[in-house]
């Protein structure tokens, strides 16, 4: 199947290139696994690819794949990962489900624009 535009069902707050694990699922704790994804922010709703988004004027556009997972931002609670890797700049992402993930970026701006944004939903969800 192909993802298209119009599957994605809130507009694109935010998209781009980060290092990506999985560190919980339903509370379990996982083995790290970090690789790239193409994360999108739509609604209320983190969505990851495994491969990179075509970058086109006016926005992005899926390439062709299906997301690899999403999360519901609702209840989530974020923060820096300060004593969670060896890496900087790592942001963690804890879900009501018990999921939890590390996003990291070697840029400070690009992780600071994620963490500003994310922050924002999510204050945005719980006022709601
Ligand atoms: C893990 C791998 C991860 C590292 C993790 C290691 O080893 O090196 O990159 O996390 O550290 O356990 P393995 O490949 O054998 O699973 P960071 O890169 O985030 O430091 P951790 O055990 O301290 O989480």
């Amino acid at each position: 199947a192909i993802a298209r535009i119009q599957d994605i069902p809130h507009e694109v707050e935010k998209a781009g290139q980060l290092k990506k694990t999985k560190i919980a699922e339903g509370g379990r704790k996982l083995r790290k696994n970090w690789a790239m994804s193409w994360v999108v922010l739509a609604g209320n709703s983190l969505i990851f690819y495994k491969e990179p988004k075509v970058q086109a004027p006016g926005g992005w556009r899926p390439s062709g794949s299906k997301p690899e997972s999403s999360v519901d931002l609702r209840g989530a609670v974020l923060d820096w990962a300060r004593d969670m890797s060896s890496r900087k700049n790592v942001i963690h992402l804890r879900m009501v489900t018990g999921n939890e993930f590390l996003l990291q970026s070697d840029s400070d701006a690009v992780i600071q624009d994620w963490y500003q944004i994310l922050q924002n939903v999510i204050e945005r969800l719980d006022r709601e």
